[in-house]
């Protein structure tokens, strides 16, 4: 089967599995979770479901309220039952890579105030080990004015190059829902993605990185075979 219906498999196994009346549901960004709030607003209608839904990005947020679904945020719910969200890639270990939509930061926020964090992807995303697939590299999103030294850091201290996103239907670079920019970072072989990530953060400017390490719960991947495998 082609991608658009593995994503969509995924993400009707996750929907369908993880969410339950009464929940906070931290809603991600990019194309697969189109499907899961398609699912889950379906869900919300034939079961009147109370569902509250804290979205990622401005993308998500418009989901949210294209749906119908109950738009919250975390000043009021700091602490979300549930969190699905896509992945550039994802490896043996669970660590993914996000970001591909630029909007990796405020998906780690909401990931990371999630009971569960439930992944759902195609099987293009699932790698033994990171950038066997995807070749854009890691995504780090950084203070405008400093990322030439942002960039300069990362290619000394851990090779590869980290180039400015550049924006298609806008003129100059993407800037994202915060108002930074994004450094995609084209690593050059597998590192310690736990040590690398921390280093990365520290350099001053950064503000996140894609790297979402030991975060992910369980992925749900829609395979080309039409079945829906599970990793945890
Ligand atoms: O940008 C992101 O982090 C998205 O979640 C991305 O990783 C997944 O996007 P996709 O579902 O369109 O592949």
């Amino acid at each position: 089967i082609m991608a658009e219906e593995a994503k969509k498999l995924a993400a009707y196994a996750a929907v369908d599995n993880h969410i339950q009346n009464n929940q906070v549901v931290g809603v991600g960004s990019g194309s697969t979770i189109v499907y899961a709030v398609d699912r889950l607003a379906e869900r919300v209608r034939q079961e009147k479901l109370n569902i509250v839904c804290v979205p990622t990005s401005f993308q998500a947020r418009q989901l949210i309220l294209q749906h119908g679904l109950s738009l919250s945020d975390l000043d009021r719910h700091p602490e979300l039952d549930v969190a699905i969200d896509g992945a550039d890639e994802v490896d043996s270990a669970l660590t993914l890579i996000k970001g591909g939509g630029g909007c990796l930061t405020q998906e780690k926020i909401v990931a990371g105030c999630a009971k569960h964090f439930i992944v759902i992807a195609d099987y293009r995303k699932d790698s033994k080990s990171l950038g066997q697939q995807w070749k854009k590299g890691v995504p780090v999103e950084v203070i405008p004015m400093a990322y030439v030294p942002v960039s300069r850091a990362i290619a000394r201290r851990f090779g590869g190059e980290a180039v400015l996103r550049m924006a298609v239907s806008k003129a100059g670079p993407v800037v994202t829902d915060n108002s930074n920019f994004i450094l995609d970072w084209k690593f050059e072989h597998a590192q310690n993605w736990k040590e690398v990530n921390t280093a990365i953060k520290m350099i001053p400017g950064v503000v996140e990185t894609g790297l979402f390490v030991g975060m992910a719960e369980k992925v749900y991947f829609g395979m080309e075979d039409g079945s829906v495998k599970v990793r945890d």
